[in-house]
Formats: structure tokens, sequence, C-alpha cells
């Protein structure tokens, strides 16, 4: 597909790295001095730095990001290139089509998406080579879509890949038996709690897993993953689910890995969702229940028999990770905000090792995150809305992450919480596709420090290499951690 664009005369490409778009950075790596590629990891400038770029060279430059927000990102960039005709070629990485409408993670409707300020957007599966970019000059930008495969999961059998839709079903209270035939067939089931949002859905779905006895992975979101109450139910280890026979997904669309495992290495696995969202998640087959939560575990409660209960499982957490790493920091962390804090997670590593690392004792924390596409994109925002007053408000937040959102601060002096820090786990760059992909271009190395940023937004400064006495709960502030990354 690449070499398809340099045959067509396009050899100069800003590049945005995500696993979704990582087999076309690959290729663009192995082309060598053939093409000229810069790297960015903010797409709204990347792409307004393409159109410089193509403004000053007079040919077309290609902008390529993964899915999700990052390519809603283009569209300031598309809009100025459309009314000056400059040629931009949005390239957007999406999951296959399969995943359309199912919002699995990263998962967006993509197609049209810069609706009247690109041309019709032309949809490119893997490997395909029969499409053309339309001859000179353009009238907007082109935008071109890519379907590709996780770079992660393995081949595909042939049905997969010709498959176009999801296979999912998606049922209400009232047509809800096979949910429940499904539910009472299996023998182990494994509960995974994801976002939910507020406290009466929270009980009705603990009480739910205490009636039934169901072995549980409660995130972070969930907001029961310190609960007393699930202790003996509580499940901290999925690297794999040999113990069990189906997975029940209660609540918002899980971050854990195993979720988009269960796409393809646990495919025979009978999934089962209840949320009141109306997205599968996933694209094979499994069965949606969509419905108010606390009706929805209602419903099941009154006709469904327990299960057998499991034996209590060991909390694998251990509370000795490596001093210096960034799991040893969450622990630490975790065991340090004052009681009740409003804590906030960034996208990247935080959300995923506060999961693995925190403390499950209870300490009451009202957890924040945004999982809806899981963007690196306005995420320090979107925590200064979220901060609430005589609360602390903390927000723990990815190096590149923090860089992304560096105008957020501005609205600080609005703000009526006078407990507000900025945490950032400083690792020198996105560190969390580091085992996946070797080549450094993925990672956006930098050796950047945060002390100009607190500076310039007037933010008391904070470095951090070891864990200091105490943790500062009262005021404002940026602390910066500075974090050895080993532990991507
Ligand atoms: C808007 C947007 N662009 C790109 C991505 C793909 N992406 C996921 S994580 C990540 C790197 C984040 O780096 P950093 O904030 O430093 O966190 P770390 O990986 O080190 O935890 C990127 C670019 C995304 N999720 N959202």
């Amino acid at each position: 597909m690449i070499q398809r664009l340099i045959d067509q005369g396009i050899t100069q490409f800003c590049v945005c790295p995500g696993s979704r778009n990582a087999l076309l950075i690959q290729q663009l790596i192995q082309r060598g001095s053939e093409v000229a590629v810069t790297y960015h990891f903010e797409e709204r400038s990347a792409a307004f730095f393409a159109l410089g770029l193509a403004r000053s060279s007079q040919k077309p430059v290609g902008i390529l990001v993964t899915s999700g927000t990052a390519a809603g990102e283009l569209l300031p960039a598309a809009m100025e290139a459309t009314y000056t005709q400059v040629p931009l070629i949005l390239m957007t990485a999406d999951r296959p089509r399969r995943f359309s409408g199912t919002n699995a993670p990263q998962a967006a409707e993509q197609v049209g998406i810069f609706g009247v300020y690109a041309s019709p957007t032309i949809e490119i599966t893997e490997g395909d080579l029969t499409w053309q970019l339309p001859p000179r000059p353009w009238l907007k930008p082109l935008h071109l879509n890519f379907y590709l495969e996780d770079p992660m999961s393995g081949t595909l059998d042939a049905s997969e890949q010709k498959q176009t839709s999801h296979s999912g079903i998606v049922l209400t209270l009232e047509r809800m038996d096979e949910w429940k035939a499904q539910l009472d067939r299996a023998q182990s089931p494994l509960a995974i709690v994801g976002e939910i949002s507020n406290t009466n859905d929270r009980l009705s779905v603990e009480a739910f897993l205490l009636h039934f006895n169901l072995a549980c992975y409660c995130e972070a979101t969930s907001g029961l993953r310190e609960s007393p109450q699930l202790k003996s139910l509580r499940v901290t280890d999925l690297s794999s689910l040999t113990d069990f026979d189906a997975v029940v997904r209660l609540g918002g669309i899980p971050t854990h890995r195993v979720w988009r495992d269960l796409e393809r290495k646990w495919k025979t696995f009978p999934v089962l969702s209840l949320s009141d969202r109306p997205y599968l998640g996933m694209a094979r087959p499994s069965i949606l229940l969509h419905a108010s939560i606390a009706e929805g575990v209602h419903a099941l409660q009154t006709d469904l028999l327990p299960k057998k209960r499991r034996p209590p499982l060991k909390d694998p957490i251990p509370e000795d990770f490596s001093p210096g790493s960034e799991r040893h920091w969450m622990r630490w962390l975790s065991l340090n905000f004052p009681k009740g804090s409003r804590i906030f997670l960034g996208n990247s590593l935080p959300i995923r090792l506060w999961d693995e690392a925190a403390t499950h004792d209870s300490r009451n924390y009202e957890m924040g995150a945004s999982r809806g596409l899981n963007g690196i994109d306005g995420q320090v925002s979107t925590f200064l809305g979220w901060c609430q007053k005589d609360q602390h408000n903390y927000a723990i937040l990815g190096d590149l992450t923090t860089l992304y959102d560096l105008a957020g601060p501005w609205v600080l002096p609005s703000l009526q919480a006078d407990s507000i820090h900025l945490i950032v786990l400083n690792n020198g760059g996105g560190k969390i596709f580091a085992p996946m992909f070797q080549q450094k271009e993925f990672i956006n190395s930098h050796h950047y420090s945060f002390e100009g940023l607190a500076r310039l937004w007037k933010l008391p400064y904070h470095r951090w290499t070891t864990p200091p006495a105490t943790l500062p709960t009262q005021g404002r502030g940026l602390i910066e951690i500075v974090c050895h990354g080993d532990e991507a």
C-alpha cells in the first residue's frame, strides 16, 4: 500500500505512531531514503506541519495517524487545506470493517469523518491494490482509510477476513433468554467489570457478583476494584483464562488486553455483556444485553441459580516492584493519596499500571478516565474539567499525553478546586510501544523535563526520582516522576 503511494509520486510523509498504523510505519521505515518522513506524537499540529510542508514544496504530503480520536485531530488542517487547495492526504488506520459500530478498543466510525473537508473516503483493505489516487489537482484533501488487522493477533482465517460486519447480538430486557441460558450453562464464568459511573449501578453489580459467586476482575474505573466484599471473588491476574469457561462483561469496554484476546486467542469462549451503552466491544460472536445496569442485574438475579463458590483466589499482586519502576511508583502513589481523592488515569500505561500494581486496600478513591476511544489527546483538560471543589484531585499521565495538551492548564485560574496536582510519569516517550515495536520511530523518545511547563503555568514544581517523605495534598502543582521506563 505504501509502495503504491510512492509509485504515484507521494514521497513525503508525517507520521504519528500508534499500534493500528504500525504495519504502514514499518513499511515506511523499510523504504529508507526513498521517502522523507517526520515523526510526531500530536496529530493536530502534525497535520498543520504537513500543510506547511505541502505548501512550501508544492507537492502532496501524506499524514499518517492511528485510529480513533487521532483521526479526528486532522480536521482543522483539512479545513484549511480545503480552502487553500493544498494537497494533503489524510491517511487513517482503522480496525477492519467487521469492527464497525462495535466501539471495540479504538474503533470509531472513520469513513466520511472529515465531512465536507475531504473527498469521499477511499477505503483500503490490507493487501488491496485496486485503488488509485485521483488525478491532480485535488479540490479537497484526500482521505485514505486503511483497514488493518491487529499486528499482535496473528493470522486470520479466510472467513474472518471477508467479514464486513460484526457477528454479535444485541438484546433488550424483554428478550434476554439466550443471555441467561448461556450464563446458566457456564460452569466457571469470569466477570470483567469495566467502567461503571454511578454508585447505584456499582452496588447492584457488587450484589450480583456476590449472589452468583462470580469470580471477577474489576478495573479501576468500575469503582469496585478495592471492594472488601468482593475480596474472596477477586481475580487479579488475567494472563490466562484457562480456569474459566465464559466471560461476563459488566459496564464499559474493558481496558485489559485479555478483552482483545477474546477476539481470536480465546474465540471459542462465550462472551456475555451487560451495559447501558449499545456497543458490543468486539466483532466476533457475543451477546450484549443493552439495559440499565441496575435493571439488568435485577432481572438476572430473579431467574438464575448461583454458581458453585470457587475456592478463594490468591491475590498475586506483588508488593515489591523494582524501585524506580513505574509499577513501583503506581503502588506508592496508590498508598499515599489522601483517602477519598479523585484520581484521573491517563490512557497509556497509567491506566494499565494502576490496575496491575495499585493497592487493593479500600481507600474510597473516585477514579476517572476517558475510555470511549482511549485517546491520549485532551487528557489534561478533561481532568481539569472533572476536578471538584473541596476534593483532592490528582491526574497520573504519561509524558507525551501531558505534552499533547500543553495549553490545558490555561483554565487553572478559573477553577474553584484548591487541590489539583498533575503527576507526569516521565519515561522519555511513548513506552507503551516498547515491548511491541522495536524501532525507535514508534516511541518518539525525548529528554525534555516538565519544569518549564510548570513555570509557564505558575504551578509549583516537584521532581522526584525516589519517593519523597510525603505527597503534596494542598494547593496545586506539577509533579514530574522520572522513571525507568524499563517496566513497559
Ligand atoms: C490521540 C491519540 N493519538 C495516538 C494514540 C496512540 N497512542 C497510544 S499510547 C501512545 C503513547 C503515549 O505516550 P505517553 O503519554 O508518554 O505514555 P506511556 O506510553 O509512556 O505510558 C500513543 C501515541 C492515541 N491513543 N491517541
